[in-house]
């Protein structure tokens, strides 16, 4: 068997509505080879939901697989069940042992299986490896009860079989920094994350980093260059973190017009298979209300998506995937926002390959219990798990810890504020956020280190037109000095109607986005924008006849048709308005009435919430989260 070995392909699933599976004891060896239950065949990865009859069933699910090969290791090995995104609880047997459980629907998670053999069947018994899946919405889940996107449900990612040798290089996280004279030298910092090194440490273990550049042979082939760029030796002691710092000089640096990528592999003198990451070099910064990339101002420019692709749901090739950030580019697109949850880590692969500047994101959004303690440390757990898997992406420059919260409670504030300092400590090369949807009276975004805003004018209130001075009532009213990011705005339009009378006309939704993008272009202060949303998406809450059960605020169809705002985004993404008007007074007394306006409020809201919630809430953060 190899490192890696792939459990993907055709597997059994038994739908469980009434939930009586794990009283029945489905993960048992004798249920499994009784064979008189009713299976569904399924392709592993994918939704379930994508079997038709299975479209609008939300709750659990058996996935079965009886193992054609039981891995066997050497005693110097580990053995690890991987998985790389499950929605939204797991719960994994093998020949009936339970395994573990995870909750959590969009990031990775595995079991070491400390002795493989004692799970093994004997005599020749089928092996069997059961995955409960429940996809249930939850009260006290991430999301909460109520989204605005469809709940693809099942084993969506990549399962697989992992033998690690016991003494191994566990996580690579790879930084750059840089020397003087800027640019010509780069610093990369390799801090590794070791197993067992304590215990068998010997005189030989000394690591190799072999750095290569990475080139595209055509346009989708990416190839490590066969010279060598950098090479040097490290001896590893007991630690179980270790730093070590390579300089490169003449670094070709990562951009989205220049997106260069590089190769280290690191190799422990007399131990097999070496690890094997790749990376960028670039710096991501904010100096007063400017975002910089390798020291030079840069705006984002953008639209969100959500991880769908009909008829696929949310596994989808990744070919598919790489078109659709082609077709993203040559709009003009420098940015991606993977809402509202971390997409397939591909995503971030392409994103590195093809120059696209990435803010991803966990799924705490509306409707959630900020008083209950385990949905923090999930949260906190979420953003851990992210960080972690993504770190090594030149591609991703922000991290988001929340979407559209509920800053007025008291329970959310100190939530927000804990993950980004979480998330600031965990990373502090880039920048953190939270998108937000309170214009004046937000006093949590000062934790952040760019600001974000959601804004719908022209669609759910006023016109495009009052974008222009509500921006600047918020920048000068609030933070300025900070960039600002709009992390939504946008409006809804079916493909092909072009009756301008009708709101969800085409032609409606290019006038708004498109006044609002040049308003953003003429502002100094915005770094970025991101339209809501690139692909129209499926949403349960959207049923008008233009709408049928989707989000409509693509700029494409689900079908990738491109609507008229997409059509015209080439000529209309670096526009500005010539001569546009700049409040300054005004906009800052406006500012000012409101924050006491928008105070009030809250304060009614703590008077009638704060006694409640001061007792639950000051418990609940003496928490360390590590
Ligand atoms: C929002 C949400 C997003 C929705 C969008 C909409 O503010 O963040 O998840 O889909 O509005 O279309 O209303």
């Amino acid at each position: 068997m190899k490192n890696k070995s792939l459990l993907n392909g055709t597997w059994n699933l038994i739908v469980d509505p009434q939930k009586k599976g794990e009283k029945e004891s489905w993960f048992s060896p004798t249920f499994l080879n009784n064979q008189k239950y009713s299976v569904e065949k399924i392709a592993v990865p994918s939704n379930y939901n994508t079997i038709p009859k299975l479209f609008e069933y939300t709750g659990v699910v058996w996935y079965i697989l009886e193992l054609s090969e039981f891995p066997a290791i050497s005693s110097k090995e580990d053995l690890f069940l991987c998985f790389d995104g499950a929605n939204y609880i797991a719960k994994i047997w093998i020949n009936g042992q339970f395994i573990g459980e995870h909750e959590g629907g969009f990031l990775p998670f595995k079991f070491r299986l400390p002795n493989p053999l004692k799970l093994k069947q004997p005599n020749g018994d089928k092996n069997w490896l059961v995955v409960k899946i429940d996809t249930s919405i939850v009260k006290d889940g991430i999301p909460g009860e109520s989204t605005d996107w469809f709940n693809w449900g099942g084993l969506h990612r990549d399962v697989y079989w992992e033998i690690k040798n016991k003494i191994r290089i566990d996580h690579v996280k790879i930084k750059s920094s840089f020397n003087s004279p800027w640019p010509h030298s780069a610093q990369i910092s390799i801090s590794i994350k070791k197993n067992n090194f304590s215990k068998n440490l010997l005189d030989e273990h000394v690591l190799t980093c072999r750095i290569y550049e990475l080139r595209k042979d055509n346009l989708t082939q990416i190839k490590r260059a066969s010279q060598i760029y950098i090479q040097q030796e490290f001896s590893l002691d007991t630690r179980s973190i270790q730093q070590f710092n390579m300089d490169i000089l003449n670094p070709k640096l990562w951009s989205p017009t220049e997106p260069n990528l590089y190769e280290i592999e690191l190799q422990i003198k007399n131990l097999t298979s070496p690890v094997i990451e790749r990376f960028g070099i670039r710096m991501i910064e904010t100096q007063e209300h400017l975002l910089l990339l390798n020291k030079r101002p840069i705006k984002m420019k953008g639209a969100s998506l959500h991880e769908e692709l009909e008829p696929y749901g949310r596994h989808y090739s990744t070919q598919l995937r790489r078109s659709e950030l082609q077709a993203m580019k040559a709009l003009g697109f420098n940015a991606l926002r993977s809402a509202h949850y971390s997409h397939d880590e591909r995503l971030c692969q392409l994103c590195d390959e093809e120059g696209l500047l990435l803010l991803e994101e966990i799924p705490l959004y509306w409707n959630i219990e900020y008083t209950n303690r385990k949905i923090i440390k999930l949260a906190a757990q979420m953003i851990r798990d992210l960080i972690s898997r993504d770190f090594n992406h030149p591609s991703v420059i922000v991290w988001s810890v929340g979407n559209e919260v509920p800053v007025e409670d008291l329970g959310c504030r100190q939530t927000i504020k804990l993950l980004l300092q979480y998330a600031r400590k965990l990373d502090p090369s880039r920048l953190v956020t939270y998108a937000s949807c309170r214009m004046v009276s937000d006093v949590t975004r000062k934790y952040s280190s760019i600001n974000a805003i959601n804004f719908y004018f022209g669609w759910y209130y006023m016109t495009p037109y009052n974008l222009n001075f509500f921006l600047d009532a918020m920048y000068y009213g609030t933070h300025p000095k900070t960039p600002w990011i709009m992390t939504e705005f946008g409006a809804g339009a079916k493909y092909g109607e072009h009756n301008l009378k009708e709101q969800f006309s085409e032609e409606n939704q290019a006038r708004t986005i498109a006044h609002q993008i040049q308003v953003m272009n003429s502002k100094p202060y915005m770094a970025g924008w991101f339209i809501w949303i690139y692909r129209d998406f499926r949403s349960s809450q959207r049923l008008n006849r233009f709408q049928q059960g989707f989000n409509r605020k693509g700029i494409v169809s689900e079908k990738n048709e491109k609507k008229l705002i997409a059509r015209i985004m080439p000529q209309l993404i670096n526009k500005k308005i010539e001569r546009i008007r700049h409040y300054r007074g005004l906009a800052q007394f406006y500012a000012y009435i409101m924050r006491w306006v928008e105070r009030v409020a809250v304060k009614i809201i703590f008077f009638l919430e704060f006694r409640k919630e001061r007792k639950m809430v000051k418990s609940y953060y003496h928490t360390e989260l590590d």
